[in-house]
């Protein structure tokens, strides 16, 4: 996992600047967050082997406590949490500005996003009018719980609303990090291959949706709808599966109705 990889509290920037070099709240703007978290950040030196399992354990535990905050922050203001993973390409920021473009006017809606590098994503959200925060995680390959809730702390968002979370780009780690989202939604495209359900069975077990984007390009591909349903219910029996073309449009009323009915 992730330790392997030296990922963690490492360089992570919010809106370009360090979390670890700022003082405290300094990067607050505006009136929105309020969201306040009393912690020190340990940075872990150099690690054997021998220790990996219980470090693990530790970054996995500590997270935790932050997601377990987090959640309690949305469930105050009945704000629906998602977070949106996939691996890099299959359409998550697409998705989101077509669904932002739609609701935009009838529900309070903010997105996370986040990258190891750039702030483009978050620059075409904006561009929708809806705030957004960029979470470059440097060398990092996934968000965690403590750098989300630094980044409620200064993205307006009003009560009842959606806080829509763009993950970095990676079908493996992310499953493993609770942010306090509500459920996590897994995009898998039609040209990825029919088959990452059974290769990434860890994420697909962890998402609650399952949305096979780019539908558009099923008649130019192989990609066998079929079977690709059954390897998402094998790893994950309970998973909900809608068709989607982010581009055409095709399928975003089941989205929107299914993001209708997960709001608090
Ligand atoms: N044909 C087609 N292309 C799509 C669709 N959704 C996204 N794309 C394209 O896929 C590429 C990656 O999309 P992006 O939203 O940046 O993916 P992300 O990395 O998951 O955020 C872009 O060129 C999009 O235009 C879709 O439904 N159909
Ligand atoms: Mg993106
Ligand atoms: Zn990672
Ligand atoms: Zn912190």
């Amino acid at each position: 996992m992730c330790t392997v990889c030296g990922c963690g509290e490492g360089d992570t920037k919010l809106e370009g600047q360090s979390i670890h070099q700022l003082p405290p709240h300094a990067f607050i703007r505006g009136a929105g967050g309020h969201h306040h978290h009393a912690h020190t950040h340990s940075h872990a030196p150099g690690m054997t082997q021998a220790r990996m399992v219980q470090i693990e354990q530790d970054i996995l535990g500590k997270n935790n406590q932050y997601a377990a905050r987090n959640r309690q922050w949305f469930a105050d203001r009945a704000i629906l949490a998602l977070n949106l993973v996939s691996s890099p390409g299959s359409g998550k920021t697409t998705l989101l500005t077509e669904t932002l473009t739609r609701l935009q006017g009838n529900v309070p809606m903010a997105v996370v996003e986040g990258d190891q590098q750039t702030s483009n994503d978050a620059d075409r959200i904006r561009a929708t009018g809806v705030p957004a925060l960029q979470i470059n995680t440097g060398k990092g390959c996934h968000l965690d719980a403590h750098m989300v809730g630094h980044a409620l702390e200064s993205l307006p968002i009003d009560n009842g609303g959606i806080l829509f979370i763009e993950n970095v780009g990676n079908l493996v780690c992310p499953a493993a990090f609770d942010l306090g989202e509500a459920h996590k939604v897994v995009i898998l495209s039609v040209t990825e291959g029919e088959d990452k359900p059974i290769k990434y069975p860890d994420m697909f077990h962890a998402a609650n949706l399952m949305i096979l984007n780019k539908i558009d390009l099923l008649p130019y591909l192989r990609f066998d709808v079929a079977k690709c349903e059954e390897y998402a219910r094998r790893v994950n029996p309970n998973i909900q599966i809608l068709h989607v073309s982010a581009t055409s449009g095709e399928g975003m009323e089941g989205w929107l109705n299914w993001l209708q009915q997960q709001r608090p």
